[in-house]
């Protein structure tokens, strides 16, 4: 693992810099490789990363068609916390919050990990309900989550409006301490450059045009903007266009793409000490180090593969915002962009096998993904390396919709969709 030694940053201070190694290597693509990746976002990078140290697979390439973290992982609202309700859920993002824990360690790269809680308001009686009822099954997987007052609301997150003439009226909340951020781009880097290392080949602009199959069924190999790249194993780990790389493969996927907004207002000095969302009227925020309220909103209503997305949603999300926090009427709003989700009927990942032999599909995170990658990239690892899944993961495979065997967390997903 490299070191940043005082006397090495000593030294580069002095020589401006310039004898830093690069973060990764930017090869150009082998005619063949052990396993082959496809996206190179949190998701990619890190299931290549575990592949190498945890598996001994070293021959990998990640093939990304932009840029590092250029996808949902660098766009992403960046929230973290594993209050899902059905049991395979806690298993799988306990399993992630436990890893965010000393990822920074692990890689030897600050992804500013901050467990500063996620508190979900509830603002009718029936929120109530749902909340107080979803509080206890969490507390019986082992999933810390708390009931808190209005006024206990008010005092975690001292900006939150919680009087009670106000339309949407704050009638507690759900907090999860565990819960919080992490610095999104961070995470693909701190893989990307951890995979590195350990010897795995990390492609930009090197877009997948097609799967190919053998005679007998099996993946031959991808074939890509820089030619064809040989592989016995192809991991699809490409969020909102998943369906369009598993259709290279002749596998129809139960995968609806929609744009996700988020937008960012002018800095400001520390004001917001936690993430804060309410479901029922789309909004979540929280504020980034530099300053930044970090805003998000609901989809759209529309599948799309345009991440511009509709003016009104965001503007909707502002309105809800301002209501719950009308400090916050007169900040500017700085930039907004949007990036394209991969949503399933039960708003559950896909993490599997797929019934092409040396196909994989990690999938299906729609709006919540980021907060599982590094539990995610970890199992997905296990599954490609075994070929067969962890038991974390073995519940989250394709089949179910088939099957009927569904783990629905539409309403832990937290944002509407
Ligand atoms: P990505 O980071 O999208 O990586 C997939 C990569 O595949 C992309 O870089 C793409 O360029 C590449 N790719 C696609 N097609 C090809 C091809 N043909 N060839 C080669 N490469 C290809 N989740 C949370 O947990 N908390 C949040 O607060 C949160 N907020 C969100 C807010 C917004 C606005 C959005 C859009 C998403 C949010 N999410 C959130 C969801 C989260 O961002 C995703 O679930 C997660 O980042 C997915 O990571 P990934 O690595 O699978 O995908
Ligand atoms: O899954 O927690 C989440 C989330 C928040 C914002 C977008 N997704």
């Amino acid at each position: 693992m490299r070191k940043y030694s005082i006397f090495a940053v000593a030294r580069e201070a002095m020589r401006g810099h310039k004898g830093w190694p690069k973060q990764w290597t930017s090869p150009e693509p082998k005619k063949q490789y052990d396993v082959v990746i496809i996206g190179g976002g949190g998701h990619g990078l890190g299931t290549a990363y575990y592949l190498a140290s945890k598996h001994g697979v070293r021959n990998i390439a990640v093939l990304e068609k932009g840029w590092l973290g250029g996808g949902n992982t660098g766009r992403n609202t960046t929230i973290i916390r594993s209050n899902y309700l059905y049991d395979e859920s806690a298993g799988l993002y306990n399993h992630a919050i436990k890893l965010w824990g000393d990822l920074s360690q692990e890689l030897n790269y600050n992804v500013m990990y901050s467990a500063r809680g996620v508190m979900m308001l509830a603002h009718n009686v029936h929120d109530v309900q749902g909340a107080q009822r979803h509080i206890h099954a969490n507390r019986l997987n082992g999933v810390q989550n708390e009931w808190l007052t209005p006024e206990q609301a008010k005092a975690y997150c001292p900006p939150l409006n919680i009087s009670q003439t106000a339309r949407y009226p704050v009638m507690g909340a759900a907090l999860q301490r565990v819960g919080g951020v992490a610095r999104h781009d961070a995470v693909a880097w701190g893989y990307a450059r951890g995979a590195s290392d350990l010897g795995v080949d990390i492609i930009q602009n090197c877009e997948v045009m097609g799967i190919k199959r053998g005679s007998n069924g099996a993946v031959e190999g991808v074939e890509t903007t820089r030619g064809f790249i040989g592989s016995k194993k192809v991991g699809v780990v490409a969020a909102g266009h998943s369906s369009v790389l598993m259709q290279m493969a002749g596998v129809r996927m139960p995968l609806e793409s929609y744009p996700l907004q988020a937008l960012v207002s002018e800095p400001v000095k520390p004001v917001f000490p936690c993430v804060v969302m309410s479901n029922t009227v789309h909004a979540y925020i929280s504020q980034s180090d530099k300053g930044e309220l970090v805003i998000g909103a609901g989809t759209d209503q529309y599948t799309s593969y345009s991440p511009t997305g509709g003016l009104h949603i965001i503007s909707h999300t502002l309105d809800a915002i301002c209501e719950m926090f009308p400090i916050f009427t007169r900040m500017k709003m700085l930039r907004s962009w949007g990036g394209i989700v991969d949503v399933t009927p039960d708003r559950s990942p896909i993490l599997a096998k797929t019934p092409v032999p040396g196909l994989y599909v990690n999938c299906g995170w729609g709006t919540g993904g980021f907060k599982a990658t590094p539990g995610s990239a970890d199992v997905f690892a296990h599954t490609i390396a075994n070929d067969a899944p962890h038991s974390i993961n073995a519940p989250f495979t394709l089949e179910r919709f088939r099957t009927g065997r569904l783990i629905d967390e539409a309403a832990a997903a937290a944002v509407a969709h």
